[in-house]
């Protein structure tokens, strides 16, 4: 990989970080690059690394235009290192340390903890990457394909800014660090990716919907907290990672609503009332309701671990080290320090769900999950809204915080999807009505022909209602490498 060379990285990595005269940065990125494309090429979207992709990329953070699109191949796409603008004066906003101006480099008492998020962060970037390296060759459309792999550059790049922050403030652990993160794999058993739904499998364009949906808004979510950090820097990385993030989720919003959408229209056009014959409904080539509704209860539950514990120790710290806040934390009128307020959170208490009180420092985690929930109910609201426009009658719920849990107060409980609590062998005797079974995922996979002539769409899924960029509906979103 000698190209590297070549590269002029002062021209070649957008930035607004000055890195043209901070050499040192500048040497361990060109030397993190090869293995940052080698990493691509391996586990990067498979058998499109040649094709021409209609892709935006920051250039800027201008809100009134930081992006531009052009056709680009993948591997030579310019992951950037942008941060939103310094913003003068600004102050630690909440924690022991609040209204204490903000660090421009990283307290030494914090290191070990900050790292710690950082990596957590910048792990997640290319795990996902990885799940859903092989969706192209089923895409449903050119459209379809083209925001996959957006998303997917996208994702890189927050590599980039997580692995940015590792080499310019952390010195030679942070080195180490950004190597570790090309060495992760999702998936695997020796060396998997940190966190429990990076290792999840994305079998199907259903899931990717899903992933982007549910996970990627626990990215905003994450993101959000991190903005606020009184480590600057990672503020300024995460504000500027939160205008990219809004499009993954309008993919799954998007690819979600039209999924639901084709199905209720090729029901009404056949005649067929009930939403539950999923066998007559499946035999007009659309993803019956019950099956996406299972798919949401599965990546629903699996994105509420993220959150980590509902009382937890680590969030508490973080919280009060000014490192890691609340979503929207400057808005909230409370002291900031949460010295002496409580928080309800929910509990399994002698087998029952409970609502009890915990001191608001340790129930951080709890929090900003019930931001979450909050933010996904007004997405499932948005779909009923396509159901009943259709004139079918079926209605989408979101999961009960208990449901198919792995981490926190549910792990260890059997919890319906409308929040009953029942023992294991009831669980067993239901768990195909209430998750994905083999054969739902077999049928969507039989259905996932891919669909590469502009203009046309899968069978299953709708059209869009507008293009990106403005684009017209026959527009060759990707042009693809023979
Ligand atoms: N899987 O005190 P606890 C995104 C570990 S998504 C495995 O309960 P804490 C994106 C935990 O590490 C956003 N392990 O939790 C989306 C700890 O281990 P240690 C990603 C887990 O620390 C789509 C122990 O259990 N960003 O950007 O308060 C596409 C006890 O932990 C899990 C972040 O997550 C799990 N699910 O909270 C692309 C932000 N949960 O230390 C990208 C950074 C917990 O005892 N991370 N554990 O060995 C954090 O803020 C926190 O680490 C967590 C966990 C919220 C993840
Ligand atoms: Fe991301
Ligand atoms: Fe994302």
């Amino acid at each position: 990989m000698n190209d590297i060379i070549d590269v002029d990285y002062r021209e070649k990595i957008p930035n607004n970080v000055n890195l043209s005269e901070d050499r040192r940065v500048l040497r361990a990125l060109e030397s993190w690059h090869p293995g940052y494309l080698d990493w691509w090429k391996d586990m990067g979207p498979e058998g499109f690394q040649e094709s021409l992709v209609y892709l935006r990329t920051a250039v800027s953070v201008d809100p009134k235009g930081w992006a531009k699109f052009d056709y680009v191949k993948m591997p030579e796409y310019r992951w950037g290192i942008l941060l939103a603008p310094h913003e003068e004066g600004r102050t630690v906003p909440f924690g022991k340390h609040y209204g204490e101006p903000v660090w421009q480099e990283v307290p030494g008492e914090y290191r070990a903890l900050l790292r710690r998020l950082i990596v957590i962060q910048g792990d997640t970037e290319p795990a996902s990457v990885e799940q859903q390296r092989h969706l192209g060759k089923t895409a449903p459309s050119l459209y379809d394909m083209r925001n996959l792999f957006q998303v997917n550059v996208e994702e890189g790049r927050h590599l980039w800014a997580m692995v940015y922050l590792l080499q310019k403030y952390f010195g030679r652990d942070g080195r180490e660090e950004a190597e570790e993160l090309l060495r992760r794999r999702s998936g695997s058993t020796d060396k998997p990716r940190m966190l429990g739904a990076f290792n999840e499998a994305t079998p199907d364009w259903l899931s990717f919907f899903c992933f982007s949906f549910f996970t990627d808004r626990d990215g905003k979510m994450q993101l959000e907290s991190l903005a606020q950090s009184g480590f600057d820097p990672l503020s300024r990385t995460c504000r500027f990672m939160l205008t990219e993030e809004a499009h993954h989720m309008f993919v799954g919003e998007t690819g979600i609503g039209r999924t639901v959408q084709r199905t209720c229209e090729a029901m009404k056009a056949a005649g067929l009332e009930d939403p539950h014959d999923i066998e007559r409904v499946r035999a007009l080539g659309v993803i019956d309701l019950p099956t996406i509704q299972k798919k949401l209860n599965l990546h629903y539950s699996l994105t509420l671990d993220l959150f980590g514990s509902e009382v937890s120790t680590n969030a508490a710290n973080a919280f009060n080290a000014g490192l890691k806040g609340r979503f929207r934390e400057t808005a909230i009128e409370d002291d900031h320090k949460l010295e002496s307020a409580t928080y309800p959170v929910l509990k399994m208490v002698d087998g029952q769900i409970r609502r009890i009180d915990e001191p608001a420092l340790t129930a951080i985690n709890m929090r900003l999950r019930d931001d979450y929930t909050g933010d996904c109910q007004k997405g499932i609201g948005r779909f009923n809204k396509i159901i009943e426009r259709t004139g079918v009658q079926f209605e989408l719920k979101l999961s009960h915080v208990g449901f198919h849990r792995h981490i926190g107060e549910f792990r260890d409980a059997h919890v319906t999807p409308d929040g009953r609590v029942i023992d294991k062998a009831a669980w067993d005797k239901n768990r195909d009505k209430y998750l994905p079974t083999a054969a739902d995922g077999d049928f969507i996979v039989s259905l996932t022909k891919p669909v590469a002539e502009p203009g046309k769409f899968a069978s299953w899924i709708a059209p869009p209602k507008v293009g990106i960029d403005n684009r017209p509906g026959e527009f060759e979103y990707v042009k693809i490498a023979a």
